[in-house]
């Protein structure tokens, strides 16, 4: 790309926080000035959130860059931080997790109970023969065993991996062959759309090409009929036989904590390695910071699943290291009904709700009435991340879901970050809809142009981070050099995130997708995420995924893939004002040459648009690798509803 992004939506829109929230918030702006001040002073004092066993002698060692080292000689046991001290502390009795199984059981977890859990689980652990710097895969279903799991294995300094539960046997082999696991942690299977879906004959499978997985570990969630080998091994047998005593071990604060596969378009998955107390410290204190959490009145619900980042930082290690309480939920929002979410958010009176766009794009084309329905005034604040949010979304959330009161942030990070590295903070900051506005205390995220030149306000570029950050990846595992090229050969001492973004006039930070989805339409950059919102900005419109088409004239032409609201019909008349209402609200050269109808969007498993296969399609290919494709079926109906007429 030799010109950078255009800059062409302009959203004057602006919410201020909550009076209320603003005066009682965890966390204002003054924390902006320390940081500015003395980063590696801001981050002692939030690494003092902890508790050490042996505090550090240095927070940052930066002497052999891009290899951080934080914290050195800081001695801690994640584990210990998430239970062990609250119930020290006579919080044993206060709910950790409401959990709520997907048919419609439930189990209240209490932190005693939890840190029993995880005391039997590390013992059942180390009987196992597993133990410090051993690797353990976990593939379970969305129950509280699999929080168990990934605590047990902190607590005994093993380096889990946890492999989405949706994942072929093929992937989860190569993730376990990858790095080497002695253990593969799961379940007979979890509820799904109103049945069971089975895990267990996936691992078999898996485990017949991994000879380094010893014992397989299998709980019993769904009770159905599971194939038997001499690795498998009960959790019930093995777990809740265990003793409950367990004296937690300090780690040290580099000893690696997980492991957490990205998978790339077409390249093998990268093994993003995060490590002790860097990760603890960011991923607590931003979820504290950003959440505004009050664990003796919050009910706190994080709607992703464990086998992806997002659950790791914000459903297990930033909630409970904070003493959250906190809603689990196993199953899919439209189970038995579209307003599953909604009833759940009343029945347990959840007040801070983080989700993604693609959920709540989902929910628009459902229809406001769904919502409606339930009582979800206990709401005091919204989050999203996973995609950039368009602004018509953000709108909505904060109208539909907020009642109009709730501040939105929009939380900007990467499983390479580990935690939140942009986001609003609710107290402080009068947000914009679409804008993540800017890097949280302690963090120096730029953009810059081809150049590696911070762009004016106004510009737009690539997304780099300047600074190392405590939660940053310490490695891509196993590839040192993997970790040099992807994210610090593209531009000199700086990580590169590989997502486009634009700084306003203000000097708020826009994140406009992956820098792979822009396009270049008569020598102008356009950005994929601008000509959605101005899509989703119209209000027969839910969801939209826009790509750049190989184009004789223009180089690329624009091609909109559009899903309607629940009540809108298709038309010609109606393609033909959405393409005018593109050109209207960002200007003629972003008018879609095509817009296509469509019922769904191909999505990966983690919920973002694959627009990869959408421009194979808009440039009549054969598909590529859909192996990561939430629901493969989606792609014959967007190819069938190509050849109609609309
Ligand atoms: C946490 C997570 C990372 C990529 C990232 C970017 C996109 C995430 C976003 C966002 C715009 C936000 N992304 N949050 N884009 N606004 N608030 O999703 O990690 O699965 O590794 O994905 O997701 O493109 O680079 P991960």
């Amino acid at each position: 790309m030799n010109e950078t992004l255009a800059n062409l939506l302009q959203e004057n829109r602006r919410f201020a926080p909550p009076a209320e929230l603003a005066a009682q918030a965890n966390v204002t702006a003054a924390a902006y000035d320390e940081a500015a001040a003395d980063r590696l002073a801001f981050w002692a004092k939030q690494a003092e959130r902890l508790h050490w066993h042996k505090t550090w002698d240095q927070v940052l060692d930066w002497s052999n860059p891009p290899f951080a080292k934080w914290f050195v000689g800081g001695q801690l046991n994640i584990a210990y931080n998430c239970l062990d001290r609250h119930v020290l502390a006579g919080n044993g009795d206060k709910v950790a997790i409401h959990w709520e199984g997907e048919p419609g059981d439930t189990r209240t977890i209490t932190y005693a109970d939890l840190y029993r859990d995880v005391c039997r689980a590390a013992n059942a652990l180390t009987d196992l023969g597993v133990g410090a710097g051993d690797r353990v895969a976990i593939y379970m279903p969305m129950i509280p065993e699999a929080a168990v799991a990934m605590l047990a294995c902190a607590r005994v300094g093993a380096t889990h991996s946890v492999v989405f539960g949706g994942f072929s046997a093929d992937a989860l082999s190569g993730r376990i062959q990858d790095a080497d696991a002695k253990l593969v942690i799961t379940a007979d299977g979890g509820y799904r759309r109103g049945k069971p879906s089975a895990l267990k004959p996936t691992v078999d499978e898996a485990v017949e090409r991994c000879p380094s997985i010893e014992k397989v570990l299998v709980v019993r969630r769904t009770g159905e009929e599971v194939a038997w080998g001499d690795k498998d091994v009960w959790w019930h047998d093995a777990v809740e036989g265990a003793s409950a005593e367990h004296e937690a071990q300090p780690f040290d604060a580099e000893h690696p904590l997980f492991i957490l596969y990205t998978s790339g378009t077409t390249a093998k998955p990268k093994g993003i390695l995060h490590t002790t107390g860097g990760y603890l410290t960011q991923a607590s204190y931003t979820h504290h910071a950003v959440f505004d959490l009050k664990p003796d009145t919050d009910v706190y619900w994080c709607t992703a699943d464990i086998g992806w980042v997002t659950g790791h930082s914000y459903i297990v290690y930033g909630p409970l290291s904070n003493g959250a309480t906190q809603i689990m939920y196993e199953g899919t929002p439209d189970t038995p009904h579209k307003g599953r979410l909604w009833e759940i958010v009343e029945k347990y009176g959840v007040t801070i709700l983080y989700t993604a766009p693609t959920l709540i794009r989902t929910m628009m084309k459902w229809g406001d009435d769904i919502p409606a329905q339930f009582n979800l005034s206990s709401l005091r604040l919204l989050g999203s991340v996973g995609e950039p949010i368009n602004p018509e979304a953000w709108i909505w959330y904060r109208e539909q879901i907020g009642a109009g009161t709730c501040p939105v942030v929009d939380t900007w990070w990467q499983t390479e970050t580990g935690a939140i590295m942009i986001s609003p903070l609710p107290g402080v900051t009068e947000s914009k809809p679409g804008s993540a506005m800017r890097p949280l205390p302690g963090i120096s995220a730029d953009v810059v142009d081809d150049t590696a030149v911070s762009v004016p306000p106004g510009g737009g570029g690539y997304l780099v981070l300047r600074e190392p950050w405590p939660s940053m990846l310490r490695t891509v595992w196993g590839d040192d050099q993997r970790f040099l090229d992807t994210y610090w050969s593209r531009f000199e001492g700086l990580y590169f995130a590989g997502d486009g973004a634009k700084r306003d006039e203000d000097g708020d930070l826009w994140l406009l997708g992956r820098v792979d989805d822009v396009m270049l339409v008569s020598g102008h950059n356009i950005s994929t995420t601008e000509v959605e919102s101005a899509l989703v900005s119209h209000p027969k419109v839910a969801e939209a995924a826009v790509v750049g088409a190989t184009d004789p004239t223009t180089g690329q032409a624009i091609v909109a893939f559009v899903i309607l609201r629940g009540s809108a019909d298709a038309s010609e008349e109606l393609v033909a004002e959405l393409r005018n209402h593109v050109a209207r609200t960002l200007g003629p050269i972003a008018k879609p040459r095509q817009i296509m109808l469509v019922a769904e969007l191909p999505k990966t498993r983690s919920g973002k648009i694959m627009r990869r296969l959408l421009r194979d399609v808009a440039e009549n290919r054969s598909l590529g690798d859909v192996t990561t494709l939430q629901d493969s079926s989606v792609m014959d109906l967007i190819s069938k509803g190509l050849q109609a007429p609309s």
